[in-house]
């Protein structure tokens, strides 16, 4: 295995790791992944950054680090320790994804570690309260690795300098059709598939989840059975998001998605996982928007989105200062 980089003239560099039948690059912008090829599949999408041209600004954050907090946070606004902080809204009137600067859009520091069977890609950035206007600054460091078993795993390693709120996440969408066409024919399996419903604005309802193992009496759900439920609750669901756009307890922490041809399992430490199937691809005037809904589903691990309004002190998401954070998750690919 073996990591070479390709600066382009915006400051962007490709990092590109090569493993024989599987290659994956990623980018100092935004600590992305920005192509995942299993031979010639493209298994993630976004990969329009591999022209020497600028990177163009999309709205779908393909394969960016999202932080310093992932999901949306009700009203753009929460309390912590009897204080009230506001953030900027830049959804709705809701926070989403860090604001409207977050990390996904800046240029991280790196090195690059080759060592027996992997290759590594440590990104490191300060995110600053005076960007973001959460309580604190934050020294974080987002590991990439990429192994012989076609194996990437993401870490993060932070350290508030106040207490304050942390619940990253990666933004990548993946397609294992080899046609790329829509992932309808997909299918989820885990031990528990227990989905949070949303009420207006995409914001978590309740913390009573609904059961899909048994909604559809059977442990591996393909999307389209859930898109196209009779079940009332899902019916509505699916009609006012258009797909899937929810948080999942996963009951464990692996989680199987696959289609004929792969199996992409997901192992990650975080209790939640946010499945979007990018049910809105029309919002980006762009030669480069060639998609449409449901061309690909992100696996975002984290804490349950606006977790600090549900849960208050009991919100996991809460960083407690100069204690040091650490998550890893991993997604590993392989052919049937
Ligand atoms: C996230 O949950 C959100 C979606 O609603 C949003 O549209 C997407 O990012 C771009 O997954």
């Amino acid at each position: 295995m073996f990591a070479k980089v390709e600066s382009q003239s915006n400051g962007i560099d490709l990092i590109k790791i090569d493993n024989e039948e599987t290659k994956i690059v990623f980018t100092n912008y935004g600590a992305r992944i920005v192509s995942w090829k299993y031979d010639d599949n493209n298994i993630v999408l976004g990969n329009v950054v591999e022209a020497d041209e600028f990177y163009e600004d999309n709205p779908y954050n393909f394969g960016a680090t999202i932080g310093r907090y992932g999901g949306r946070i009700a009203n753009a606004t929460f309390e912590l320790d009897g204080k009230t902080y506001v953030l900027d809204a830049n959804n709705g009137g809701h926070n989403l994804h860090g604001g409207p600067k977050g990390i996904d859009r800046r240029f991280f520091e790196y090195k690059i570690e080759e060592q027996v069977g992997q290759v590594k890609v440590i990104f490191s950035t300060t995110i600053k309260s005076e960007d973001d206007y959460f309580p604190g600054d934050i020294d974080l460091e987002v590991i990439h690795t990429y192994d012989v078993d076609h194996k990437w795993t993401i870490e993060y390693k932070a350290v508030a300098t106040e207490k304050t709120l942390f619940n990253p996440m990666n933004h990548v969408y993946f397609n294992l059709n080899r046609d790329n066409n829509v992932i309808d024919n997909h299918s989820i399996s885990s031990s528990k598939l227990d989905m949070y419903l949303l009420g207006d604005d995409n914001i978590v309802k309740d913390m009573k989840p609904l059961n899909l193992v048994e909604v559809f009496n059977a442990e591996s759900v393909q999307f389209k059975d859930i898109f196209n439920s009779e079940s009332p609750v899902l019916k509505q669901q699916m009609t006012q998001f258009g797909g899937i756009d929810h948080p999942f307890d996963i009951g464990g922490q692996e989680m199987t998605v696959e289609n004929k041809h792969f199996v992409l399992k997901v192992y990650t430490d975080m209790p939640n996982i946010v499945i979007y199937t990018f049910n809105d691809t029309a919002g980006w005037e762009s030669d480069f928007n060639i998609y449409k809904a449901h061309s690909g589903f992100t696996l975002e691990t984290q804490y349950l989105p606006n977790d600090i309004n549900l849960l208050g002190n009991d919100a996991p998401s809460i960083l407690e200062a100069n204690q040091p954070f650490y998550s890893k998750t991993s997604y590993k690919i392989s052919e049937k």
